[in-house]
């Protein structure tokens, strides 16, 4: 997810709310559908991109380089030694030349040897070959996260392990501590038990300047924060037992402490407020919106530039905006609205300018259905505009677990 600061507007529109009966799976008192129509996909020709895009791949496909080629489009390249299942993808900056580098998390899937991976950027947009991870070769990595846990000034590298995201054996989680540049120590495991990791965050929750690890699991964990005791130990504490997809991390009522967005499989999403000591007391429940299986994915922006942070979920049938209320921070009360938006994914979400509009647009990646990737364009005011199909070769009928930005 890729989560950047919009210059401000100062436009406003106010909006119809529309009647939640539609929806049987809204729960009572969260925001109400709108009733906007949700762009179509169009033949106009991609307007020229301003960034890269990075699709992390499952199967045992390559993954894709969307490379912004300073004409107008986007080349598609397939990354060379990356054919394993990468389920996600994190940013870093390991070699600390100011090129982003790239974590994958990659899947074992109890054959071949599937060891994370680190991309360092070549500074021409491309990245050098791969490097493996040592002692990372049979972790089923779900989900990863860069940070500083143990607060040397080195990132670290967190690893939600066991198969939340496929089929197969649990795991522990685990963390590899960074030494510097692409030098990191064997993998630790991380306390929590041996489950079925999906997504993992850094950040300090509790307030005491020492970054935390939220882990997320499918069906056996919920979501549990690992408070971090600044000695190499941490409290594990479960914050939910819902069905975990994906977090989100981010200060999403503007006062100073981070909140958790969790996408949830099955099950309605689900929004928790921080009050600053990592204690999340009040939670506000999310809609699911018509999809059985709930959301695969999310991604946190200002997309309408109003200050406050709005989220996208991507799932089965929809994916969907929900629009944060800049001065309404507590309870049921939170969102505005949900809108529908793009064709329907099911893989992954990340929002960017994509094309230097100056608001953040939505980049889809599709998996389970026909593998489209598409980029909705965002036209301000909580409208969008024209849906762009990545339609190069490198993509297509690929399953995409992640998206980044570059
Ligand atoms: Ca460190
Ligand atoms: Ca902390
Ligand atoms: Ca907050
Ligand atoms: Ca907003």
């Amino acid at each position: 997810m890729v989560m950047r600061s919009l210059r401000s507007l100062s436009v406003f529109v106010p909006f119809l709310v529309a009647s939640v009966s539609a929806f049987s799976s809204v729960p009572e008192g969260s925001p109400s559908p709108s009733p906007s129509p949700s762009p179509s996909p169009s033949p106009s020709p991609l307007p020229p991109p301003v960034v890269d895009l990075f699709f992390g791949t499952g199967g045992s496909s390559s993954n894709v380089l969307l490379l912004n080629d300073g004409n107008g489009g986007f080349a598609g390249e397939e990354m060379p030694g990356t054919a394993l299942e990468t389920t996600s993808v994190a940013r870093g900056d390991f070699n600390g030349d100011g090129t982003p580098d790239l974590l994958l998390g990659n899947r074992y899937t109890g054959w071949d040897n599937a060891p994370n991976q680190l991309l360092l950027g070549n500074g021409d947009g491309g990245f050098d070959d791969p490097i493996d991870l040592n002692g990372t070769d049979k972790l089923s990595t779900c989900g990863v996260a860069v940070g500083d846990v143990d607060g040397d000034g080195f990132d670290d590298l967190v690893f939600a392990n066991g198969n939340g995201c496929s089929n197969g054996a649990k795991q522990e989680s685990s963390i590899m501590y960074g030494k510097g540049g692409t030098v990191f120590e064997a993998p630790v495991v991380l306390p929590g038990g041996e489950l079925d990791g999906t997504s993992a965050v850094i950040g300090d929750v509790t307030g005491d300047g020492m970054n935390d690890i939220v882990l997320g699991f499918q069906l056996y964990g919920g979501a549990k924060l690992l408070k971090n005791n600044g000695d190499g130990t941490f409290d594990v504490v479960t914050l939910t037992e819902k069905y975990v997809n994906a977090i989100g991390l981010h200060d999403m009522n503007g006062d100073g402490h981070l909140d958790l967005v969790l996408a949830c499989y099955l099950q309605n999403n689900i929004l928790f407020l921080n009050p600053g000591d990592g204690n999340f007391t009040t939670s506000v429940e999310l809609p699911k919106v018509g999809s059985s299986s709930g959301s695969s994915d999310l991604a946190i922006g200002d997309m309408d530039g109003d200050g406050a942070p709005d989220v996208v979920f991507c799932g089965t049938y929809d994916n969907w905006v929900l629009w944060n209320k800049p001065d309404a921070h507590d309870g049921d009360d939170f969102f505005d609205y949900y809108q529908v938006v793009g064709p329907r994914t099911d893989g992954a979400v990340a929002l960017g300018d994509v094309y230097g509009s100056g608001y953040l647009d939505i980049v889809l990646g599709g998996s389970n259905y026909g593998g489209e990737s598409n980029v909705v364009e965002n036209r301000g005011n909580r409208g969008f505009g024209r849906v762009f199909k990545l339609d190069q070769a490198e993509l297509k009928n690929k399953y995409v677990k992640d998206i980044m930005l570059l």
